[in-house]
C-alpha cells in the first residue's frame, strides 16, 4: 500500500466531520448471503457495467460505469469533472479515456439538482461486451430496479464497511422522484427497506425486496436497470446516498439514494457522442454548451404521495459528502 491516496481521505474526512462518523455504511440484507449479490452482479445481462479507476491532482479514486456505445461509457459528471486521467475495466480489459465530459449544468457539487451525468470515450472500442440499451420511456416508477457497481460492501445493519473491488448486484423498488426545481423530474430515489422493521423505510412500501439493495460509495456512476419485458434496459447512473433519517449516508437500513435520470438526458447523451457537447478545459475543448433535454409529454405530479422535507444545509452536505466519499481512497496495487 503506498501513501498515495491520503489526500483524499483527509478530504473525506473534514466533509463528514459535522454529522457522521468516518466509518461508512453497508449495503445488503443482513439475512442474506453476499454470493447472492456477487452472483446477480456476475449475469451477464449487467456486464456492460465496469470499474472506473481514475485520479486527480491530488488523489486517486474507484467508480463505476456502464458502457453505452463500444467507445462511450456512461458516468456520473463527479466522477469525471475533475479528473486528471481515467480508465475503464470491462470484460477483463482495461481501457483508456481519451476524453471525458461532465453535463454543464453540474455545478458546485449539487448533487441534489440532478445533472449528475457524465461520459467517457475509450481508446479503442470494446469488442467482447454488449453495449447497455438505454431507457427511453419515462414509465421508471413503481418497477423493480437493479444497481450494478463496484462501490464498498456492509449490510444494513452495519453500513458500507469494506472495500473488496467486487462487482455486486441488487434489487430495490423506484419509489419516488426527487423534487427539484428543473422542468422534468431528473433523480429517481430508493430506500434501503429493513426486514421486520416498517419505521426503517422512508417512502415507498416497506417491505424489502429478496435481494433489496442500496449503492454505497464507489457505486457512483453504475448502472440501475429495470426489464420492461424486452430485456434489461439502463435506466439510472448512481449519483448519491442520502441518510433521509439519520442524516449519516452510510447505507444502512432507512437510508435512500439517487440515480440520475437516464431517459431525460437521451438527446444531451447522444450530443456528447456526437462531439457537439464538450466541458470546458477537456481535450477537444470548446466551450461547453446548456443541456438539450427531450420535454417529451411528461406530465407533473411525480411527488405523489410522499413528502421529501425541504433541502436543509445539513441534507444538501450530507449529499456533497457522499459524492465526495465516492472517490473511495483507492489503494494502488503493486
Ligand atoms: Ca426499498
Ligand atoms: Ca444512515
Amino acid at each position: 500500500m503506498k501513501v498515495i491516496g491520503f489526500v483524499h481521505l483527509a478530504v473525506a474526512a473534514v466533509l463528514l466531520a459535522p454529522f457522521a462518523a468516518p466509518a461508512y455504511s453497508g449495503t445488503i440484507r443482513d439475512d442474506r448471503d453476499d454470493s447472492l449479490y456477487l452472483n446477480l452482479g456476475a449475469a451477464s445481462e449487467y456486464a456492460s457495467v465496469g470499474r472506473v479507476d481514475g485520479a486527480t491532482r491530488r488523489y486517486n479514486f474507484l467508480a463505476s460505469g456502464t458502457l453505452i456505445a463500444p467507445d462511450w461509457v456512461l458516468t456520473a459528471a463527479h466522477v469525471v469533472k475533475d479528473a486528471t486521467s481515467l480508465n475503464f475495466t470491462v470484460g477483463g480489459t482495461t481501457y483508456t479515456g481519451t476524453s471525458w465530459v461532465a453535463h454543464t449544468e453540474f455545478k458546485n457539487r449539487r448533487l441534489g439538482a440532478g445533472y449528475d451525468i457524465g461520459l467517457i470515450h475509450l481508446d479503442a472500442p470494446v469488442t467482447d461486451v454488449a453495449p447497455a440499451t438505454r431507457y427511453m420511456g419515462y414509465d421508471e416508477l413503481g418497477n423493480v430496479t437493479t444497481a450494478v457497481g463496484y462501490g464498498m460492501t456492509g449490510t444494513g445493519l452495519t453500513g458500507a464497511v469494506t472495500m473488496d473491488y467486487q462487482k455486486r448486484a441488487g434489487q430495490n423498488m423506484a419509489d419516488n422522484f426527487y423534487p427539484t426545481l428543473e422542468s422534468m423530474p431528473n433523480i429517481i430515489l430508493m430506500d434501503f427497506d429493513q426486514p421486520g422493521d416498517p419505521y426503517e423505510s422512508s417512502f415507498g412500501s416497506a417491505l424489502p425486496l429478496d435481494l433489496e439493495y442500496l449503492c454505497a460509495p464507489g457505486d457512483s456512476g453504475g448502472g440501475l436497470f429495470v426489464d420492461f419485458g424486452s430485456g434489461e434496459e439502463l435506466i439510472g447512473v448512481h449519483s448519491f446516498g442520502w441518510g433521509i433519517q439519520d442524516r449519516d449516508p452510510d447505507a444502512d437500513y432507512g437510508d435512500a439514494s439517487g440515480d440520475t435520470r437516464v431517459s431525460v438526458f437521451n438527446s444531451w447523451i447522444d450530443g456528447a457522442m456526437d462531439g457537439q457537447i464538450v466541458s470546458p478545459g477537456n481535450s477537444g475543448g470548446k466551450k461547453g454548451s446548456r443541456s438539450n433535454f427531450v420535454q417529451g409529454d411528461y406530465e407533473f405530479g411525480y411527488i405523489g404521495n410522499f413528502s421529501i422535507p425541504e433541502p436543509s444545509t445539513l441534507t444538501l452536505l450530507t449529499m456533497a459528502a457522499l459524492g465526495m466519499l465516492t472517490y473511495v481512497w483507492h489503494r494502488r496495487r503493486t
